[in-house]
């Protein structure tokens, strides 16, 4: 039974009056917030039961999703959207006289994660729900979320993210599922009855307290479970009266994540935080098994639980399966090993070595001793089984513990049978080059499974005109099945269609230029090209390409040389500790501090470098973009899923032919995309050889040479160091990232965007096959082909429950 607008009103003001003792028409947004939010938790709360009860009684099998980090956003509109609520409770609200848009957005972002990888650990958590399997999430609960980012003078300033401060409406503690997880101490090893048992001494030991969150399948009736730990002081202790030191040593494992992406520093914290959410995860799966499902046969594991492990930082899943199988279930090594195998997975996320995670081997034997002897012993067994079969050289590279260090890619990949890369470039490279050892070892483990989007979030929510367009065209379907998305190709021809694209595009426009106007004070026209770069702040993305162009386009205006009226616009953090990223920050600041209030450029250029971007700004700037900015170095980037959302939304690309900009290209067609820059040939050619020399390029174009000089000459004011260390660095043989190799080609590119640009007519006809082929990203297709090819999972069925 649907919800109608009246019972709704009901359930609001009843939840106002006894939240707040206070009737509707005095509850600020907040308070709405929270009471909505309760409307919502009773109207999924029993189909989140009764999932959980068919889990039970089916005893189908379950995926867990191990992941270091999960990037949601915000989850009120998901919710309502999900349940089938939002058109209704929209209605309704808007009778009573309030917008649901203000309410929704004193709903703090749970931003815990940094990216793409956290983004699409969140993504996996909807769709999973959503295609009617039963997956679960297991991961922190970090006190604080990824920094929220300031501008002052320029320069990035990171301040806490407390998002808890106000309550997380979402998630329910789950005190009686807490377990413990030790660290540190000594180990040894005991014979009990003929069994090697350990015994600890000393150390630490942790609890762990599970927050649960329901994640709402798209009117399907299912909803799954997210759960992240905390660590808590176990109960012993607290009653022999533990110190405020001792309290907050054990607190500061969850207090925060690492705002490094793509980037890897082997601190101790961050090891400690990654085996305590993987062994509070494993044993809750097994407990389960033997509880719930009355399971004692381990051999049975794997047609019950499946364990992805999403990039390297849960691979000590690997090792602690072993441990619990062997140590605490008594299975013998041979069987642990077998059921681990095929229990775990693995996707990698990047080829990029400073992202490898690499841990001192004394720094775990300290830590978790039980764990440095497993993963000893599972790296012995390799060395010793491959010993004859391939040639000393390959095992040497491939083992797990080399120059006393543990190489968690490595495990990962020794202890699963999938190993997947995220987009088919990516996945190449994995075969034929980086991890091409093991690909000879285990071909059949290799295969790929290209990234996917929420059009749900991205489309349904972020941009409603845009669904009822499509719902005006193609009909509804397209929102439960998004192959229907093709059909809207058909309009190609039609004006009326095209035109209402113009028309929805600068809609968004004009919104994104009111938010930039009140955020920054600039006023932007929305009739310029809005050029959109967003995704974190680091080399190998390239913004400095970016700016390159903004200063060549910068100096043409001055020189009198006219171009159309455009809008950089940039949202991107970078590390606090990357030097380099956040010089970048501040010369782009800079930069548009000076052509924003030069009167010669007089609004023909304008740069926006919006603060703190994250998954609630990004719904903001999408719908509004008409260029998408992918110029990443060939190769470095595994994926991306910016890419998807932009393309989605209608934005035309610029892309470098890395990551899935390749499967774009293929989907859209070579006439509805905008490539340029080195093939992958000519970047390995380059680290070959060592034969990139940008000083040559630089003295010998003099269009480069004026742009870049820029940077050093007092053309752009306040930040004469940084100018200087970025002219440096693309003049350096030493750049990884091929900066001025790729400019003149990528100046090209832009020319062509002024050129389609001229054109209104047929610039909505490539933003409409754009549109289409997004159908090509959606989530939900990605995730059947993990649930078919690597987890092997069946559907769940789940009576609708009545709201
Ligand atoms: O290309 C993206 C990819 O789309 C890749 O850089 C990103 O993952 C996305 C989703 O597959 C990624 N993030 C990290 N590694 N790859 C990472 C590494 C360490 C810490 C945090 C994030």
């Amino acid at each position: 039974m649907q919800l109608t607008k009246d019972e709704f009103k009901k359930k609001l003001k009843n939840k106002v009056n006894i939240y707040f003792e206070e009737e509707l028409d005095e509850a600020s947004n907040s308070e709405l917030y929270t009471a909505l939010s309760g409307v919502v938790r009773d109207g999924y709360a029993p189909q989140w039961r009764r999932t959980r009860i068919s889990e039970a009684d089916q005893g189908q099998k379950q995926v867990y999703y191990f992941s270091i980090e999960f990037l949601p956003g915000t989850l009120l509109k998901t919710n309502l959207l999900n349940l089938g609520w939002l058109d209704t409770v929209r209605a309704a609200l808007s009778d009573l006289g309030l917008d649901l848009d203000k309410i929704a957005a004193a709903e703090p972002d749970m931003a815990l994660g940094n990216g793409g990888l956290g983004r699409l650990a969140a993504a996996f958590m909807d769709s999973l729900a959503s295609t009617g399997y039963t997956g679960n999430g297991n991961g922190i609960r970090y006190k604080y979320g990824l920094f929220k980012q300031k501008f002052v003078n320029g320069y990035q300033k990171e301040l806490p993210n407390d998002w808890l401060k106000k309550d997380d409406h979402w998630e329910v503690r789950r005190e009686s599922k807490s377990v413990l997880v030790r660290f540190g101490g000594k180990v040894r090893m005991v014979d009990d009855n003929g069994w090697m048992t350990p015994q600890y001494e000393g150390g630490d030991v942790v609890r762990a307290v599970p927050y649960d969150t329901a994640i709402v399948g798209y009117r399907d009736g299912v909803t799954n479970t997210l759960r992240l730990w905390d660590a808590e002081i176990p109960p012993e202790e607290e009653l022999s009266y533990p110190t405020i030191s001792d309290r907050r040593r054990i607190e500061d494992l969850t207090s925060i994540l690492y705002p490094d992406d793509s980037n890897y520093e082997g601190r101790l914290l961050r090891l400690k935080q990654e085996y305590f959410f993987v062994s509070a995860g494993l044993q809750s799966i097994l407990d389960y098994y033997v509880k719930k499902l009355g399971n004692k046969d381990f051999t049975k594991l794997p047609d019950y639980v499946a364990v992805h492990i999403n990039d390297t930082h849960p691979a000590m899943a690997i090792a602690e399966l072993m441990r619990l199988l062997v140590d605490e279930h008594r299975v013998d090594w041979e069987t642990a090993w077998d059921i681990t195998l095929k229990v775990m997975s693995y996707t990698n996320h990047t080829i990029m070595s400073e992202a490898m995670e690499k841990w001192d081997t004394n720094m775990l034997s300290q830590l978790l001793p039980r764990i440095m002897q497993i993963i000893t012993e599972i790296d012995r067994r390799y060395c010793a089984y491959l010993n004859g079969q391939v040639s000393n050289d390959v095992i040497e590279r491939t083992r797990i513990i080399k120059n006393g260090q543990v190489q968690m890619a490595h495990l990962a990949i020794i202890g699963s049978h999938s190993i997947n890369g995220v987009a088919a470039l990516h996945t190449q490279l994995l075969e034929t080059k980086v991890l091409k050892d093991f690909y000879n070892l285990y071909p059949d483990r290799f295969n790929n499974k290209t990234n996917g989007i929420t059009l749900r979030r991205w489309l349904q929510i972020a941009n409603p005109e845009l669904s009822d367009l499509l719902d005006q065209t193609i009909g509804k379907d397209w929102r439960k099945n998004s192959d229907k998305m093709l059909n809207f190709e058909k309009y190609y021809n039609d004006t009326l269609v095209l035109e209402r694209i113009n028309q929805i595009k600068l809609d968004n426009k004009k919104k994104l230029a009111e938010f930039i106007k009140e955020q920054m004070g600039v006023e932007v026209d929305p009739n310029a090209i809005f050029d959109v770069q967003v995704k974190r702040l680091h080399e190998y993305k390239r913004q400095t390409l970016k700016l390159l162009h903004i200063l060549k386009l910068y100096q043409d205006l001055k020189a009198g040389i006219d171009h159309p009226k455009r809008v950089v616009i940039f949202g991107a953090k970078a590390a606090p500790s990357y030097v380099f990223a956040k010089q970048v920050i501040k010369v782009i600041n800079e930069t548009a501090n000076m052509i924003n209030s030069d009167p010669d450029i007089n609004g023909k250029l304008k740069v926006i470098f919006l603060e703190n971007y994250d998954v609630s700004l990004a719904e903001k700037i999408i719908p509004a973009a008409d260029v998408s900015e992918q110029i990443s170095t060939t190769t470095k980037e595994a994926s991306g899923t910016s890419n998807m959302k932009l393309m989605a939304n209608g934005a035309l690309t610029v892309a470098t032919m890395d990551g899935a900009n390749i499967e774009i290209a293929d989907a859209v067609g070579e006439d509805n995309i905008i490539t340029f820059g080195l093939n992958k040939d000519q970047v390995y050619k380059y680290y070959a050889e060592h034969s990139y020399h940008p000083r040559e390029m630089y003295e010998s174009d003099p269009v480069m040479k004026k742009t870049v000089d820029a940077l050093t000459d007092g053309t752009i004011p306040n930040c004469f160091s940084e100018g200087q260390a970025l002219a440096n660095k693309f003049l350096s043989d030493n750049e990884q990232f091929f900066v001025l190799a790729d400019f003149a080609d990528y100046l090209k590119a832009q020319e062509k965007v002024e050129q389609e640009w001229k054109d209104k007519h047929s610039w909505a006809q490539m933003s409409l096959v754009n549109i289409a082929h997004s159908e090509r990203f959606d989530v939900d297709k990605t995730i059947e082909r993990y649930a078919q090819d690597i987890w092997h999972l069946k559907k769940l069925k789940v009576e609708k429950v009545d709201h």
